[in-house]
Parts: structure tokens; sequence; C-alpha cells
């Protein structure tokens, strides 16, 4: 009893802390299901880290600029790294823990490193230590991911990547165990396995992110940064790829980056409160020192942007040119209207220019670049000259005239090579081929061998629909001679193009005898002749032009009327750009642009802009028009920059000299071609 009793007090007390550490476990249970060790030290969704370092509203801020460059914007950071970190205690809110299996996605432009640099896309740094916890580092065609183990650090490295080439490109980083998966442009995933997993334990504790730097000026990145994201607890890659912009694929990309402006054609462009508060200086070599640190220099004379870090100048930006405004430079009196401009460049003799003119009496001029003009040099008999072409078999040079006409009328109609003599420094008459109100010549190269390529337009005053012919050089004979013929329909122009180990060539097929809404074909060189490999519906096409910008292969035709069976005519239409889809394997519709009887585009480039002109030449009612320079602005396609005033625009050249780059138009209505210079900044 005694026992009891003293027990029995006992026992109540037992009984009371038994309770009492049920209650705890209860408890502790009831607080582990609500912030236990398995919840996320993060949100499990994709963290902007890049948004957290930018001005708050579209405050501007010294150090950080929007830049625009192939279509699409991103940041550039010259100001101090300190300005571009925050705590990762921002991040880690409910515990501090890196995430074990994580994803890092981000997109940049960089031009092309120097060897020994190095840069860093972002680091995470543990106090004033400079060994970052995890980063990652950029340096010529090599990509790391820093990380710091229990003992060691480590450095994974993904080589030959190629992302300093001066391209957009969006990465995804995937780490989940033992894998570090990479996946550039959402193309085929690089896989490295390590010994150790990643660690579940990185603590974060005291360490701050810093975006594009690795906290001091040295490794700054220097290239654009347009999107970087964390993203806890999976990969990425399925949730940006694929993509029809791979190299843009956006998992989270700051607003401001979002919207492209279209840039007006005038010089006045109203400034982003970025770009406008940047702090910059002109003049020569203004001085750079501590209080400079953080400036901006636009060397005019270099046309570079320098940065300075306290002590010199650093190079910021491999400036290159930028179209500015388009200036008149020479009117050019030709012999009679101009169908066509052939620009030519003849080494060690000079640039010259052939002009395809109307009148047969007056025959078509050859010009030479002298003293920055274009000099007449030689006359050529012609009758009814529609395209000039200049080409070279070996060490032989010719130029090939389409007449559309015979020299006496009910004569055979015959076109003309030239070949240039090095001794009389002229262009003497070579050989003579028989067509039929020839429009255009192509001269193109399969292997060594070397074709011609003639569009018979018409035979007779009626018949359209007629063979244009593919000539091909004999080398024994010395001459071209008949390789294939190809029924055409009004044929206008040959344009041939070739894209890996295949060779094209595509018709603009014009008028059938009745309708200018037929079928322009795309032939293919297979076993030794082209044959059919893709037919367009065009309206009066009179042009093809092919150009490729990166991997892509467009063709654009212009369209010069729309004649239905039923007599409607229209000359204000569309003409289209198509690009080669690899998919399909063929060209589909890329951007439809309206036009006025168009009658020729031409794409040129400026520094690492991409332009089409197209020559408007009537609009029903007159020919004094507006032809339209087109930037090409990535996904928006091709918009209109410059607008210059033409009279009958029938033909567009560009061509660089030593002194600049050029565009010349001629006229079918006038004896004026006009010279304009590029102005650029
Ligand atoms: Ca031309
Ligand atoms: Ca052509
Ligand atoms: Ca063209």
């Amino acid at each position: 009893m005694q026992w009891l009793c003293v027990n029995g007090a006992e026992r109540v007390e037992t009984l009371m802390s038994e309770l009492l550490l049920l209650a705890c476990v209860l408890l502790s249970w009831i607080i582990t299901c609500q912030s236990g060790p398995w919840r996320p030290c993060t949100d499990l969704l994709p963290l902007d880290l890049l948004s957290r370092v930018l001005p708050v509203s579209s405050r501007a801020q010294d150090g950080i600029r929007m830049v625009q460059s192939r279509g699409a914007r991103g940041f550039q950071f010259s100001g101090s790294p300190q300005l571009f970190s925050f705590p990762a205690s921002q991040l880690f809110i409910n515990c501090n823990f890196f995430p074990a299996e994580f994803s890092i996605v981000f997109t940049l432009k960089m031009p092309q490193m120097a060897p020994e640099k190095s840069e860093y896309i972002f680091t995470l740094l543990e106090g004033d230590s400079d060994e970052p916890l995890l980063g990652l580092r950029l340096s010529q065609n090599k990509f790391q991911f820093l990380q710091k183990g229990h003992s060691s650090r480590k450095r994974i490295t993904f080589k030959a990547v190629g992302l300093d080439d001066n391209r957009w490109h969006t990465v995804v980083l995937a780490v989940t165990g033992r894998y570090t998966i990479l996946t550039v442009d959402c193309g085929t995933p690089l896989e490295l396995v390590l010994e150790k997993p990643f660690p579940d334990d990185l603590d974060t504790t005291d360490s701050t992110f810093f975006i594009a730097s690795k906290r001091r000026w040295n490794g700054l990145f220097s290239g654009l940064l347009r999107q970087l994201v964390l993203l806890p607890g999976s990969d990425a890659t399925s949730q940006i790829c694929p993509s029809s912009e791979p190299r843009l694929s956006a998992l989270s990309v700051p607003q401001a980056l979002l919207h492209l402006p279209i840039k007006p054609s005038s010089t006045d462009l109203p400034l982003h409160p970025y770009e406008a508060e940047v702090r910059v200086t002109a003049g020569v070599s203004p001085p750079c020192s501590h209080s400079e640190e953080g400036q901006l220099w636009f060397n005019t004379l270099k046309k570079g942007l320098f940065l300075c870090d306290g002590i010199m100048w650093l190079t910021m930006l491999q400036v290159k040119e930028k179209l500015d405004y388009v200036e008149d430079h020479q009117d050019l009196f030709t012999n009679s209207e101009t169908f066509d401009i052939e620009v030519f460049h003849i080494p060690s003799v000079g640039l010259f220019m052939a002009t395809a003119n109307r009148d047969s009496d007056l025959g078509s001029g050859i010009y030479k670049w002298t003293d920055g003009r274009f000099e007449r040099y030689q006359n050529i008999s012609t009758y009814d000259a529609q395209a000039w072409q200049y080409f070279t078999v070996g060490k032989k040079k010719f130029l090939v005239v389409a007449n559309c006409r015979s020299k006496d009328a009910g004569d055979q109609e015959q076109s003309v090579i030239y070949k240039w003599s090095s001794r009389k420094l002229k262009f003497i008459r070579y050989q003579t081929l028989n067509t039929h109100s020839a429009r255009d010549w192509e001269a193109f190269n399969i292997q060594e061998e070397t074709f011609l390529a003639v569009a018979n337009h018409r035979q007779g005053e009626r018949n359209h629909n007629i063979d244009s012919v593919i000539y091909k050089w004999n080398p024994d004979t010395q001459f071209f001679e008949v390789n294939q013929t190809i029924p055409t329909t009004g044929a206008y122009d040959w344009e041939f193009f070739s894209i890996g180990p295949y060779y094209f060539l595509v018709v603009a097929n014009t008028f059938n005898g009745r309708s200018t809404v037929i079928d322009s074909t795309i032939y293919i060189w297979l076993e030794g002749m082209f044959q059919p490999y893709q037919s367009i519906t065009t309206f009066g096409a009179i042009d093809w032009e092919m150009f490729q910008i990166e991997n892509r292969v467009f063709l654009a035709v212009a369209n010069s009327q729309m004649l239905t069976e039923e007599g409607k005519i229209l000359y204000s239409i569309n003409s289209t750009i198509y690009e080669l889809s690899m998919t399909s394997q063929t060209f589909i519709r890329f951007q439809d642009i309206e036009t006025n009887s168009a009658l020729d585009w031409e794409y040129f480039t400026v520094g690492d802009d991409k332009f089409l002109v197209v020559a408007n030449s009537y609009d029903g009612s007159s020919y004094s028009l507006n032809s339209v320079i087109y930037r090409w602005q990535g996904y928006e396609g091709f918009i209109p920059v410059h607008r210059l005033s033409t009279n009958g625009c029938r033909d567009w050249e560009f061509f660089n000299t030593t002194d600049g780059s050029y565009l010349i138009y001629s006229s079918a209505r006038a004896a004026l071609s006009k010279v304009l210079k590029l102005r650029t900044v």
C-alpha cells in the first residue's frame, strides 16, 4: 500500500509526464507536418534571378542597359557588380539549403571570347569568399558549371558548345542526382555523369547571388543576358522544348525585354530610359581613373564602346555598323531606260557595272567605278537588252546579255557572250546563242562544271509556253552547248542556289498567254539534270531572290501583277517570302509583303543587320512610288525601315567599295539610274 501510496503519487507524475511527452510528440508531429525537413526551402516555381536585379519599374539605373540585337532584347551589364546582387535568403525562404535537384535556364548572346578570358553568368558566393558555392562560367567555346563540394570545388566542363558566336542561345542546365545535363537551343542534350550526386545539404546561409559577375569587375559578363531562371526540383527542358524558336525559348523573361518596338525610319529615335540615362562620354581618349569607374566612352573614331574599369578602357562592344540613312550619291544618265544592272568586280582591274538598256540604236553601257563614281567605260551593241550576267570559267571572265529583239526585224534573236580581254581591257564578242525574247541569264557551277541558263519569255508575239535552255561549258570546244531544255511559261528570271550538297534552280513564270496566276517551279539537280521539285503559285512573277539567315533558307518572289482569265488586273498585291521547312522539305509561306507591281528584290547586309529592298514600279495609276527597304527582325520577319522615292523602279543592286556600301537602282521609265550611299553609324 505504502508502495502503492508512494508509487501512486509517482505514477500520477509519471502518467502526467507521459501525457506531456505524448502531447509534445503530437505537437511536434503537427509542427513537423507543417514545416518538416522534406519541405523545400524555396517555392517550386521558376525563380527569375534576372528580374531581381533590375531597377524597379522603368526607373533608369547606371550600369545596366537594354540592348536590342538580332530581333530580341537583352541586358548588358557595365556597372559595379554589387548593383546586381541579392542575398540568397530572398530565394531560400523556408530553410537555407540549395535544392539537390534543379535546373537553370538562361538566354544569352555573346560575341566571340578571347582565348584566355572567362566571364560569369552568375555566381553564388558565401560571405566574403571568392570560391563560388555555385556558378556558371563561360569561356571561349566552353561552358562550366562551378560547384563547391564538401572538401573541394568542382568544375563541370562542357566543351565545344560554342555559345560565344554572337547569336542568341537558350540553355538549360539540369542537375539531378549524378547527372548534369546541358541542352542548348532545345537540341540534343549533353549528359555528364559525375562520381557523386549533387549535395542535398549545400548551405546558402550568408551567401549572395551575383548576376553577370563573380562580385568583381574581372569576369563581368559582357554579352547580353535575356533570361536567367532557377527552377528548383525539376528539369525545365520539357517546359520550354520543343519550341518554334529554340534560341529564344522562354521560361521566364523580364517584362521589359518582351516588347520589341518597331524602329521608326527617322533618325531621332525615342530612347528607352535605360539608354537615355547611361553615362556615355564621347570625344578623343577621355581620362579613365578611379573617379570614372563604370563610365562608358563611345569612341567615334574606332566606333567602339569602352568601359572604364578604374584603370583603363575595356572594350565593351565589337561594334558593327548600323544602317542610319540612305543618301543620294550619283545620278547616272544611261543610254536609255535600264532594265537590269549587273555590278561585278574584275580582280586587279576594278569595279564595273553593266546596264541593260532598252534602245537598240544606242546599245548598252558598261561603267567603271572611278574616284567614287561610275564612269562610262565601254558601249556594246544590244537589242532591247533585258539583263546582263557576269561569270567566270577558270580564269576567263565573261559577260552575257539577254537581247529581247533581233538586230533586224524578222531575223533570229540572238543573245551574246562577251569575253574580257586583259590585253585590250575591253569586252569582246565571244559566242552567240539563239534565244526567244530572252529576259535573264543565270550562270552557275555544279561541281567543276559551268552552266548558263536563259529565260526564254516568248516565241513570236503570242506563244509564252516555250522551252528555256540550260547550256553547259564544253572545255574541249571552249564554247557553251545545250545541255537541257525546260518548258517554261513566259519565263522572266532564273535563280540558282545550293543548300548543302543539293543544287536548285527556280524559274519565275510570268504569263501563260491568258493569266499571270500560274505556277513557278523550283527544280533540283538529280542524276545530271534538273527535275521539278516544287511548284508555287505566283502572280506575274518577275524575280526570285534567295537568301540565307543563319541556317534558314528563304526565297522571295516579286509578283508584278495579278491578271486573271476574266481580265481583272491588280498591281497592289502581295509578294511573298517563302522559307524552306526542314521538316516538310518544301518551301512554305513565311511572310507576305504588299508591293506595287514589284519587279525586283535585293537582299543585303550591313553589319549584323539584314535587309531586303523591293522595286515597286506601278500601282495602277502612277510610276512614282516609294520603294521600300525592310529590315530583318527575327520572328517578326521583315519590317519596313526606309522608303525611297523611285520612278518606274526596275532593278536594285547592292555593292561595297573600299569607302562604303551602296545601292543602285534603275528605272524602266527614264534614262536615269541612281546610286545611293548607305550611311552607317
Ligand atoms: Ca540586277
Ligand atoms: Ca536571275
Ligand atoms: Ca533580285
